[in-house]
């Protein structure tokens, strides 16, 4: 049965991929599963066909036959249970790679997240100025014990998993910011990731729908 997802209707980054709609369909062309996109606009999110599917009311979810998901990570997990080829078959790498999926998405991702709130919500605040230093720094920390952990592998556990995609997502956002470039084996890991022909794809088919006219 063939998956649908939702994705925004226009997304705000113009199609740069930052949407986590992204994720789902890197995972989806890693595994080769064709899959359908439902665009849904920023009111229509909010209303109850959408909010059955995602009580939160946003993208991306996960349909197939009578199965319902949202949050991208456990999305990918399905897809990674479901498919071979997103993780090891070996119990013990298997929980390693699924680690890392954590930790990608409740160790990584939250300092990150606190920086693109620092630089748009709160870059009005009068405390704005004082706070940046200090997100920028948690984010530097992890990113130090994430780059040593690295070293000079190609991926965190072995083979490409669906830790690494993860991982790889979250870094993503910090490209305009210039911190990634800081750690070089990271910058490098990152673009590793972006080079696999399914990233590839999964970015192209964003962009086709998100590409700013002209
Ligand atoms: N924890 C959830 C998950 O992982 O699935 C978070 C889902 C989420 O944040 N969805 C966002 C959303 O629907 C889109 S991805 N927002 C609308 C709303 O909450 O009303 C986050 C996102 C949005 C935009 C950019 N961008 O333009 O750069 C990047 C990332």
């Amino acid at each position: 049965m063939t998956p649908t997802i939702t994705a925004f209707e226009r997304s705000p980054d113009g199609g740069k991929g930052l949407a986590r709609d992204t994720r789902v369909r890197w995972a989806l062309e890693e595994v080769g599963q064709p899959y359908e996109v439902r665009l849904v606009s920023f009111p229509a999110m909010k209303e109850p066909a959408h909010l059955a599917l995602h009580p939160f009311g946003q993208i991306p979810t996960y349909e197939e036959g009578n199965l319902a998901l949202f949050e991208t990570g456990a999305i990918v997990f399905h897809i990674a249970q479901r498919h071979a080829g997103l993780l090891p078959k070996e119990a013990d790498a298997r929980a390693r790679a699924i680690t890392w999926m954590f930790a990608a998405l409740s160790t990584v991702e939250p300092p990150i997240l606190d920086l693109s709130t620092a630089k748009t919500i709160e870059a009005g605040e009068p405390w704005a100025r004082d706070r940046l230093p200090l997100v920028v720094d948690r984010i530097r920390v992890r990113l130090g014990q994430l780059s040593a952990r690295l070293g000079e592998a190609d991926w965190l556990e072995g083979a490409f998993s669906a830790g690494d995609l993860l991982m790889v997502s979250v870094l993503l956002r910090l490209r305009m910011s210039g911190i990634l470039d800081e750690y070089p084996n990271l910058a490098a890991y990152v673009a590793r990731g972006e080079a696999r022909p399914a990233y590839r794809r999964a970015f192209a088919a964003q962009l086709a729908i998100n590409a700013p006219a002209g």
